[in-house]
């Protein structure tokens, strides 16, 4: 183990240690802050070591499957999309990344299986690297317990520990740093800040000068964030897997605040069909269709689209000299409330329009 492994556990104990309050929350919030940056060196002191799993992105949105070994994964994987994961019953049966592919409402979801993590996968133990690798990189992160949700919080954790941050979205905040004149922070005035945690912070990051930009309320976790630079957000749900057996009335206490979840079991097959919805509604698509001038609609194929999307991105999916000759669209659907309107190409775009585009001719 590093000197950097040593003080990590050292910082992290301690914070385990001290109680959070009014009174030590400046204390805490600076460990964390030291703890944070320790995590970025050993990360890039360890970069390079160690190959990812080779799984190309295919479909309209990558799932990671993530989760303690032997909790079912690879049985879930199976039921979701009919792929064929070798399945035992021991620990360590995934060695490598497995895809299959989920149709759902004429969406293609691809689902990754992968070996199980451990404690202090984000540390490197086990394949928890790779793994790491493939839940930064999907779209939502489908994490599998047993019946009695054990070591959901870990799994968390160690998520976090790697810079994955589950089910809350990034904080506005920007900085520049500047050559001199401190630390200088720019924010709306109801907004309030701790000014002392902030710089800080920011001493711990080596930032002695730097303007300093908040939009909204922030917490010292969302500056940490924002100052290890690898942090991304991904939105995760859980699926709760073997409730076919018997379970604690506890067990669902563990589920954290925050994430849904659903009870399922891959063996039965029990609410399978209910997690293919929980997760394409979690990955919140939608799907557009596209009228020809002719008039004739592909209802089989409907473009999937994030669902902040807007006429531009579809017609940038079709074809991208499709923007230059944009005229204008024409939209319809059942979730809207006239009957068809022309639109420009910034127009937002909801779950189930049929959309014409009409270009210059
Ligand atoms: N009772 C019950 N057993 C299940 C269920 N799903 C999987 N199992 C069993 O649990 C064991 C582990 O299943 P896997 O799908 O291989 O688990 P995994 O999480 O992929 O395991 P690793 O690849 O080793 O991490 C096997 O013996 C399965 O038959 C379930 O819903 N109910
Ligand atoms: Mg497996």
């Amino acid at each position: 183990m590093g000197t950097n492994d040593t003080k990590i556990k050292e910082i992290e104990e301690e914070i385990k240690k001290t109680q959070y309050n009014k009174a030590t929350e400046h204390h805490v919030g600076l460990l964390k802050a030291k703890l944070a940056r320790l995590q970025l060196e050993a990360e890039t002191t360890r970069k390079g070591g160690g190959t990812g799993f080779s799984v190309a992105k295919s479909g309209d949105a990558t799932v990671a499957l993530v989760g303690f070994p032997n909790v079912g994964k690879s049985s879930i994987l199976n039921s979701l999309t009919g792929a064929d994961s070798e399945i035992g019953s021991f620990a360590f049966t995934t060695l490598k990344a497995i895809p299959g592919t989920m149709d759902y409402e004429g969406a293609q979801i691809q689902i990754i299986d992968l070996p199980g993590i451990i404690e202090n996968a984000s540390a490197g133990a086990g394949r928890g690297r790779e793994v790491i690798s493939m839940a930064r990189n999907s779209d939502l992160i489908l994490i599998v317990t047993d019946a009695e949700v054990s070591g959901v919080d870990k799994i968390i954790l160690e998520l976090y520990k790697a810079g994955i941050v589950l089910n809350r979205s990034r904080k506005n905040i920007s900085l520049k740093k500047t050559v001199s004149g401190g630390i200088r922070i720019h924010k709306p005035q109801d907004i309030k800040v701790d000014r002392e945690m902030i710089v800080s912070i920011l001493k711990e990051f080596k930032i002695a000068n730097a303007d300093v930009y908040i939009r909204n309320p922030i917490k010292d976790s969302d500056l940490i964030e924002h100052l290890r630079q690898n942090t991304v957000y991904v939105p995760s749900v859980i699926a709760v897997n073997k409730s076919d057996l018997p379970y604690s009335r506890e067990s669902d206490s563990r589920i954290p605040e925050g994430f849904e979840y659903l009870r399922v079991s891959a063996a039965t097959g029990k609410s399978v069909e209910q997690l293919k919805s929980l997760i394409f509604r979690s990955l919140r698509l939608i799907r557009v269709f596209m009228r020809e001038k002719s008039g004739e609609v592909d209802i089989e194929r409907p473009l999937i689209l994030s669902e902040d999307s807007t006429v531009r991105d579809v017609a940038r999916k079709i074809n991208r000299t499709f923007i230059s000759t944009f005229r204008y669209a024409i939209i319809s659907g059942p979730n809207r409330k006239f009957s068809e309107v022309r639109v420009g190409l910034d127009y937002p775009l909801r779950d189930s329009d049929t959309i014409t585009i009409i270009s210059k001719s």
